[in-house]
């Protein structure tokens, strides 16, 4: 049995000029996480687990600017403004409180993800600056104190932290403030060898109309389905972690897809309800249908989006793109494989 675990290089002490860089990719849950118990500390309602990708990652500089009165934030070369330029600089506070800092970064971030890709960049994103705040600011952490820190981020960055499975601790539900805090991380999960490939149907590049932070704030709060979802996330938290030790992929792929499915309906039966799927989404469901009916094990999983994530077999991934391509009225269509963990990319200090 291979075990995919990817160690993150560090923690490391830098010199009082210090900067570091790093580098995160995305990932996509397979068991889902939906819902906070504690917005503060972003700590979730249930267990999720996740496949982190070998595509489009996210590389993210932070240097230490004794002179600077405020944070300087770009994306792509683009000052961050709005909500993800506070979000971004709310994070590096708490890392600022915990080093004992009152020094302001330079954070200069380039996401590699095309733009209108549907991809969220939150997970690598959080989970790159964790890794490098963390180096500049000289915390020392390990790569669980960095998943628990990345986590404060955005949720998922928590699992971005590791490579191929990860699976994110809830943490017991009684408990609330430290004890809470330090027992919130992803760790690696065991696999056997399965060659997996996600092949994600772009059915819809643009903006949604509900963060999901929002929505899964709606649904905790209003959906009469949240409850027995998350109750039988558990159970598929479970059998998923024995499918992948048995390197069972249509275990795997049924899991995700019930999974994902009972989260969409969970938003459906919010109120308002909250609903991500559009008409090309069901039609690339669809088109997964009639793959698994010709013999090809393929799984579909949605996140906070209208796009479509098709799990299947390395060596079906042409064939599966090939389908959902047709399905994904002209929207992109990629391939991804497990990627590595998040880690710090050496001699980038300035
Ligand atoms: C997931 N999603 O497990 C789920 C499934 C979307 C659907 O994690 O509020 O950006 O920053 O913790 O992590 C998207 O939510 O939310 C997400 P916050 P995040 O991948």
């Amino acid at each position: 049995m291979a075990e995919r675990r990817t160690t993150v290089i560090g923690p490391r002490r830098q010199d009082r000029s210090a900067g570091a860089t790093a580098i995160a990719h995305p990932n996509i849950a397979l068991v889902k996480y939906w819902g906070k118990r504690d917005e503060q500390l972003m700590l979730p309602r249930t267990d999720s687990l996740s496949m982190t990708l070998d595509i489009f990652p996210t590389t993210t500089r932070v240097r230490l600017d004794a002179d600077a009165g405020s944070d300087a934030v770009t994306f792509n070369g683009e000052a961050a403004t709005g909500e993800a330029q506070r979000r971004i600089v709310a994070f590096l506070d708490l890392v600022r409180e915990r080093a004992g800092s009152s020094r302001r970064a330079v954070v200069d971030t380039e996401n590699t993800v095309p733009t209108g890709a549907g991809l969220a960049s939150s997970a690598s994103g959080f989970a790159a600056l964790a890794v490098a705040a963390a180096a500049a600011y000289g915390l020392g952490l390990d790569a669980t104190a960095l998943s628990r820190l990345a986590r404060r981020g955005s949720g998922s960055a928590s699992r971005s932290l590791f490579g191929g499975f990860a699976v994110w601790h809830a943490g017991p539900a009684a408990t609330s403030g430290v004890e809470a805090d330090l027992s919130s991380y992803a760790e690696p999960v065991a696999a056997a060898r399965l060659d997996p490939a996600l092949v994600i149907a772009v059915v819809n590049a643009g903006p949604k109309a509900v963060s999901s932070r929002t929505a899964m704030r709606r649904t905790v709060d209003t959906s009469p389905l949240y409850a027995p979802w998350a109750a039988s996330s558990g159970d598929d938290l479970t059998a998923m972690r024995a499918a992948l030790v048995r390197g069972d992929l249509e275990a795997v792929g049924e899991i995700a897809e019930r999974n994902a499915l009972g989260m969409h309906a969970t938003m459906l039966a919010a109120r308002p309800a909250v609903r991500y799927l559009s008409p090309a989404t069901l039609t690339v469901l669809d088109s997964v249908l009639e793959l698994r009916r010709a013999g090809i094990a393929a799984y579909a999983t949605m996140d906070a989006g209208p796009n479509v994530k098709v799990l299947c077999r390395r060596g079906d991934a042409e064939r599966v793109a090939h389908a959902v391509r047709a399905a994904a009225a002209g929207g992109a269509v990629h391939i991804a494989g497990p990627g590595p963990g998040a880690r710090l990319l050496p001699g980038q200090a300035p």
